[in-house]
């Protein structure tokens, strides 16, 4: 197995117990997929041999970022609908007219699965430029049996032919589709009775749901849990984005992955995530392109110590961008989180989210994943925002292009 060192980095480990686990000169040593040493270039064990040394000059180094929740799989797009929005109609008028994510259903089930493929790698590529290794992929926008499959396999498929991690989490109690009008409850059962196939399939490593007033009540969101939990699949909840359904205690007593949005969180909600380790998923760019009022509660649930992440959301209707360093300035300033708070929401905290533990961290024995940067101190990467100062990345111990 080929080994690699790599010397001279500003290293941000975000090993917990130090501000940002920095190490000002350090090395990394890689072998295969794996980091087999981190620490202080001046302590490199004497005895090494590795076929190749790259000297880093005191570039930024961080871990891999990792995009935890993301809707990248769709057709079309509906930019149309942010004008009418613009012109005063709001996003649940437009959802209950039938627009919204019906809209995008119809283009998706129109679209074939490889122009699915080309949108949705095209939108991974951009996220991968900025250094982001792993990302979620949910689908949701099929709401068939067939459809639902066909976009996991597309998500699928973008892990494979790209140089990136894909976790794929099934969405299909995200809205309810045309054919099934007026029965959600029938919905909800056809939804609950395709996971199987889906899991013999390996298509899937994760249920979701939206749980609000214009998606699934409790009642519907707990049926597609329960079904999830007995396939010993894990779950992870869109709660308490547009409205507080309670939905964050109810994903939490299916000891949920994470809960997701959040504006309107409440304090029994909060306590319910601290006690089963739920992380708390902050998505700023729906925050923001919604024009959301509502913040989410980011000082309770640090004085409840629930680990906080990031993630770009990135879907047709509430935040059809592609940066997540974008999200990491937008949570420092629209969410008030710190620099660091927001990098360890896209690396440590958004693995656990995914239950990922191999990654996330600079380490030994974790994944060989990481971007090096053009910047002098991580809260750079919070700081500035449109400018993309990654430089290289290293996935799975092979260094790709950006
Ligand atoms: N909440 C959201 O913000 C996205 N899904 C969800 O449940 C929006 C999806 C869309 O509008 O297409
Ligand atoms: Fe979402």
């Amino acid at each position: 197995m080929i080994t690699t060192l790599w010397r001279h980095a500003r290293l941000a480990t975000l090993q917990p117990g130090t501000p940002w686990g920095w190490e000002e000169d350090g090395a990394l040593l890689v072998q295969g997929d794996t980091l087999r040493w981190v620490g202080p270039d001046a302590a490199l064990p004497p005895d090494l041999q590795p076929d190749q040394e790259i000297d880093l000059q005191g570039a930024l180094v961080t871990p891999g970022l990792i995009d935890a929740h993301t809707h990248l799989v769709y057709g079309g797009q509906r930019a149309a609908e942010f004008e009418r929005r613009l012109q005063g109609a709001s996003y649940e008028e437009i959802a209950q007219a039938g627009g919204g994510i019906l809209n995008t259903v119809a283009a998706t089930r129109a679209a074939s699965d490889d122009e699915l493929f080309r949108a949705a790698a095209a939108r991974a590529r951009t996220l991968m430029a900025e250094g982001v290794t792993t990302v979620e992929i949910k689908s949701g926008y099929g709401l068939s049996q067939a459809h639902e499959a066909r976009c996991l396999a597309v998500a699928r498929r973008l892990g494979r032919e790209l140089a990136l991690t894909v976790r794929t989490t099934s969405l299909a109690a995200h809205a309810l589709p045309p054919e099934y009008a007026g029965r959600a409850d029938d919905y909800i059962d056809a939804a609950c009775s395709w996971l199987a196939g889906q899991q013999a399939a390996g298509l899937v490593d994760a249920v979701d749901a939206f749980c609000d007033h214009i998606g699934f009540s409790p009642a519907q969101t707990d049926r597609i849990f329960r079904a999830a939990r007995a396939l010993g699949l894990p779950v992870k909840l869109h709660a308490e984005q547009l409205s507080d359904q309670g939905g964050a205690a109810l994903a939490a007593r299916h000891d949920a992955l994470s809960c997701d949005h959040l504006e309107h969180l409440s304090p029994a909600g909060i306590a319910a995530m601290r006690a089963s380790g739920t992380v708390a998923m902050l998505l700023p760019g729906a925050y923001y392109f919604l024009r959301e009022t509502k913040l989410p509660p980011v000082q309770a649930l640090r004085d409840a110590a629930v680990p906080i992440a990031i993630a770009s959301d990135h879907n047709p209707g509430s935040c059809p961008g592609g940066s997540l360093l974008l999200m990491l300035s937008m949570a420092c300033t629209l969410f008030r989180l710190t620099p660091e708070e927001a990098l360890r929401g896209v690396t440590v905290n958004a693995a656990r989210a995914l239950g990922l533990p191999d990654r996330g961290r600079l380490a030994e024995r974790l994944r060989a994943d990481f971007a090096v940067w053009d910047a002098e101190h991580p809260r750079e990467l919070a700081y500035r925002f449109g400018l993309n100062p990654c430089r290289r990345v290293v996935c799975g111990g092979v260094e790709r292009a950006p």
